[in-house]
Parts: C-alpha cells; structure tokens; sequence
C-alpha cells in the first residue's frame, strides 16, 4: 500500500475510545496504517473559522470543524437528514425541501474540500464516508485534488424513481463521478444505481464494469459491511445476559434495538409482537419483547411522532396482555452500554430485527456475534435489511405483514435445537468471515487497484 489514508466522516471520536461500527472499523484501520481523519468536531460555534483543530488519536491525527448553527440546521439537520436520508429510505414523501438548505449542504462541502484540499497529498488515498458528503470528491477535484478518492454509502441507493423526486437529482452522477470508487453495501444498490446511470446521456457503462461520465471514469461496486464478529463475541460471553434481566426461569426473551427511526419498523414490529401475543396457544412459550430504541436527530420534525406511537403501540399490547407479575413489551428509550447490549443479545431467544429498509443492518450481525453455539437464538430478519444478501439462514419476513412476522416469531419460539444450530452455524460462518477488517481490505485493496491502473 502506498500514500497516506485519509478518511473523511461526518463525526470522529475526538472525544474518547471510539464506540459503534463504523467508528471502531475506521479506528482500527487507521490504528494500522497511520493517516488522517477529518470530521467534525461535535461543537456548534457561532463564527467558526477556516482551520482544522488537531486531536491526537491512537496512531492517526484526526483534523476537526465546528459547524456554525446555521450549517448545523441547514447541512446537517436539513439537507442530510430530512431530504438525503428519506430518499435513500424510500419515504421521498418525507422529504422537507427548505430553500437554503442546499445550498448550505454545499457551503460545507466546499469549505471542507478548501482547509482538506492544502493538506492534502497526490499520492494519498481519501476514503470518504456517507451521504453528509455526497458532493465532496467533486468539490476537491474543483481544488485541484488529483487523489485517488473513494465513497463509501452506508444507507440504500434510492431508485431511479424516487431519485427523481430530489431538486438535485441532475447533479447526483456528477458526485458520482468525482470519486474513483462508489462503494455500496449490496448487489441490490449496485444495481439501483447503474439502472439510474444507465439511462443517462453522457454515462457509459463500459465492459470492465467502469462507468465513463463526462471527463471521468469511475467504479460502482459493492462491499458488504461487517462487524468485529470475535471482539462482539467475547465480550457477549463476560456478562450473564439473563442475571442482567431479571427474567422469570420459563420466561423467553425476544429482542429487538433500534436508533428511533422511520425507516426501522418498530411499530409495525411491537404489532406484530401483540398478534403473536393474541393467537398463542395456552401452552406455547411465554415471551417478552425487549425493544432498546435509544433516540436520533429529535430536532428533526419527522422523528417527533414516532416516540409517541411507539409508546401509544406499546401501552396498548401491554395493558391487552400484562398480569400482576408480567409485562410483555419492556421498552427502553435510551442507550445501554456495549458490553451489556452483547450480553443481552446472548441471553436472548429471538432477534427480531424487521426494518423497511436499511443499508446493512448491524444489530442482525451483532445477534448472531453474541450467541452460544452451543444453544443459539434464532434470527427473524427484514427482507428489506442490506443483511439479508448474506444472511438467507434467518427466518426472513416481510416488515409490512404483521401476520407473517407473527408466525415468525411462534416457529422461531419452537424452533428445535438442532435447527437452531444449523441455521447459527450458517449465519455465522459468513458474519465471522466477512468481519469488518474484511471489508476495509476488500475496499482498500480495490482503491489501490484503482490508483496502480491510474499511474
Ligand atoms: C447505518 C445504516 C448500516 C443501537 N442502540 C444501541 C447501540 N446501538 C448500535 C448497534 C449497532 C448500531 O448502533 C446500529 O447500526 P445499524 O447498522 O443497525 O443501523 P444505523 O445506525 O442506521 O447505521 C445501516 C450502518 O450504518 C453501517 O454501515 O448497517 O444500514 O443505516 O452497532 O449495536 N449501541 C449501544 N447501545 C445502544 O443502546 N452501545
């Protein structure tokens, strides 16, 4: 590997040990090879200026911004996440088109590509991540960056139809083409997006499977993220999930975690729970349903009614189906620690892990990282989860169809040992295989093939 790494995301953990996927993967990477990370810093300042400050991290240097409050509405909170998020999560109807905020996502953009663009190296490798920078690799080429540059999409690619209902869609496969790789979770946003760029004049999609646009070729592929499997597994092991619960011994468990957003499912989740609840027979397992739904972006308009119907959803199945000594749905609004989330995946019978649409889905991962071999939970994922690419062993479900979800969840309450293992052992051959120091090579060693081809 040649040149520097440099890795662009919208937060990095200036403020201590990195915690969550993504930023432990990039963590580690950048632990390996040295380098830079830019992002921002967290802080909203009223004038912040054109510099960088340097937080030193473990072996890599990390270069933080302020954002201004006005950034922070209009990038941030505006175009990134109430525009670019629901249309990559098929609800363009949710989309909130504000004039301004457009043009403050490009503001930042361009601003950051000026302060990266002077410390920038040709022979670096830029690694940028996620849709808060969509148009960043264009804005470093109008610096004259000549850098190999890659694009990581953590979320869906929209499809060609709903991409149409954004202002800007004109514009997207010119970001597109300011980055030499675009990096994708599934073949299924692989193929959304040639389909999109398929149809456009001016795009060639040449045989090698290089896309010439304009005076710029460059590569779509996909790279499936994973998780650090044998870390998430042993701390599984360290606590007793079950002592942490306070579970009756016959009591089974059903888990399902969440960041408070639309595109999850939850709703439709806990109803499905519920219709489990009413058709049970007498005799079949007694269940509860652990929901860990820790808010995000409650700034945002459409993140306020979900709380409430979550919890309206929840009181409902609750008041149907609690006695004096039980309460079915435990729902908790707030984040726990890593270490006891593992252990409670462990101690769990059931992941439950049923969103509309998602880029991956980490949560199906950790689930099957933190079982016993020996005595595995069984895993009910969304046909509609990035996940299910690679995870065909789970009992796959159709998020919109409570009743499906409901039957689910009764044959994977019976579902007999042997079963169990067979469908464990599958999952987790490929989520300890294809682990996350897997896709940051796989996508690395494509950029250096890239950049070899280039010299
Ligand atoms: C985006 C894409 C893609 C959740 N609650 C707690 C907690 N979490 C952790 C989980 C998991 C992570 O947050 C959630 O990751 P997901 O992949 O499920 O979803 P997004 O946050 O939407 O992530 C997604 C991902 O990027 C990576 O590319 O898979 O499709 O939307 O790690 O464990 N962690 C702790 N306490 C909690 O309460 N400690």
């Amino acid at each position: 590997m040649t040149g520097r790494l440099v890795v662009v995301s919208n937060r990095v953990p200036s403020d201590g040990p990195p915690s969550g996927g993504l930023v432990v993967a990039l963590h580690d990477c950048l632990r390996a090879t040295g380098g830079l990370w830019f992002g921002t810093s967290g802080r909203i300042t009223d004038d912040p200026d054109d510099s960088f400050a340097q937080v030193q991290g473990d072996g890599y240097t990390m270069r933080t911004f302020d954002l201004s409050p006005a950034e922070q509405q209009g990038y941030y909170l505006g175009y990134a996440n109430s525009v670019l998020w629901p249309l990559c999560h098929r609800r363009a109807d949710l989309m909130a088109l504000n004039a301004g905020d457009y043009d403050t996502y490009m503001q930042v953009n361009r601003r950051l590509a000026r302060m990266m663009a002077a410390e920038l190296r040709p022979d670096d490798r830029i690694w940028i991540h996620d849709y808060h920078f969509l148009p960043l690799a264009d804005c470093l080429r109008a610096e004259g960056v000549t850098a190999t540059i890659g694009y990581f999409h953590h979320i869906p690619f929209p499809a060609t139809h709903d991409m149409m209902a954004l202002p800007q869609h004109d514009l997207f496969p010119r970001w597109m083409a300011g980055f030499d790789l675009f990096g994708l979770q599934t073949q299924r946003d692989v193929a959304a997006a040639l389909e999109m760029l398929r149809g456009l004049p001016g795009a060639e999609l040449l045989r090698d499977g290089t896309i010439s646009y304009r005076d710029r070729r460059f590569e779509v592929r996909s790279f499936p993220i994973g998780i650090d499997a044998a870390a998430f597994a042993a701390e599984a092991a360290r606590i007793d999930g079950r002592a942490l619960l306070n579970f009756a011994p016959d009591e089974r468990l059903v888990i399902g975690v969440d960041r408070l957003d639309y595109s999850k499912g939850l709703d439709n989740r806990l109803r499905a729970f519920g219709r489990y609840l009413r058709d049970r027979a007498e005799d079949a397992p007694k269940a509860s349903l652990l929901q860990i739904a820790p808010p995000t972006r409650e700034e945002v308009d459409a993140y306020q009614q979900i709380r409430e119907d979550l919890e309206r959803t929840a009181g409902k199945v609750n008041g149907l189906h609690s006695d004096l000594g039980w309460t079915p749905i435990r729902y908790i609004h707030s984040g726990v620690p890593r270490d006891t989330l593992a252990a409670v995946y462990r101690a769990a019978d059931v992941g439950f892990v049923t969103p509309f649409c998602d880029g991956m889905n980490l949560v199906a991962k950790e689930f099957v990282a933190a079982q016993d071999p020996d005595d595995p939970g069984v895993l009910i994922l969304s046909q509609f989860a990035g996940a299910v690419e690679q995870m065909a062993s789970a009992l796959i479900v159709n998020p919109y169809d409570i009743g499906e979800m409901a039957r689910a969840l009764r044959q994977a309450l019976a579902m007999p040992l042997a079963e169990r293992i067979d469908r464990h052992q599958a999952l987790a051959r490929g989520v300890f295989r294809k682990d996350v120091a897997h896709w940051t090579r796989s996508y690395l060693d494509t950029m250096d093939r890239l950049s070899a081809a280039r010299d």
